[in-house]
């Protein structure tokens, strides 16, 4: 299942990107929220969050936990699949990365199943969940790294400069 997987940056709206599967920073709930969420759910459309209440309904009855990934339609998105993942919230007290490192290996794995080639990802958890860019960048590109994945491009979108510029120093980096 190895191949060779390029990283590729954008900035911009994750919404209007075309890719095989685009992954959401969701919560638990699976029922929709602010930031990409929001705007995942306003431009995909009402199907969308019927899949996931579907998924409330029955596998996720207590919510997806933190950590994992699951798929449901992309709705009027310019791809197949929305991947939905629950990053951490960043915590000062505890040392949550390894589930950050888990949203992109899950996603990745959803994205396997799927026979998903492309991949966008958003920056998880560097917005309402607070985690520092600098640090949420190099959990990315080392975890996307180190996973064996038939994805032959995983493209981070990055809605700011900012954020574009964390990510391309990582990418730097090692490469
Ligand atoms: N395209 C690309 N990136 C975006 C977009 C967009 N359209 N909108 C925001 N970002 P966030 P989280 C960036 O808050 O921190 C929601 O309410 C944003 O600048 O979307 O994982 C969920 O329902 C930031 O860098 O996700 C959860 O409750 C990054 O995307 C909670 O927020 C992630 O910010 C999840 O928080």
């Amino acid at each position: 299942m190895t191949g060779m997987t390029t990283i590729t940056l954008v900035q911009g709206d994750i919404t209007r990107q075309s890719a095989d599967a685009i992954v959401n920073a969701a919560n638990s709930s699976l029922l929709g929220g602010g930031g990409v969420d929001g705007a995942i759910h306003r431009r995909g459309g009402p199907a969308i969050l019927e899949e996931c209440r579907r998924l409330r309904a029955s596998k996720y009855g207590k919510g997806l936990p933190t950590g994992q990934a699951v798929a449901t339609t992309a709705g009027d998105l310019d791809a197949r699949w929305v991947i939905h993942t629950v990053g951490p919230v960043h915590s000062t007290t505890e040392d949550r990365s390894a589930l950050l490192a888990s949203c992109y290996r899950e996603s990745l794995r959803v994205a396997d199943e799927l026979g998903a080639r492309t991949v966008a990802f958003p920056a998880i958890s560097t917005g309402v969940y607070r985690w520092p860019m600098d640090d949420a960048a190099r959990i990315a590109v080392e975890t996307v790294r180190a996973t064996d994945t038939a994805v032959e491009e995983v493209r981070f979108v990055l809605f700011d400069e900012r954020a574009y510029h964390a990510f391309a120093a990582q990418l730097e980096d090692g490469s």
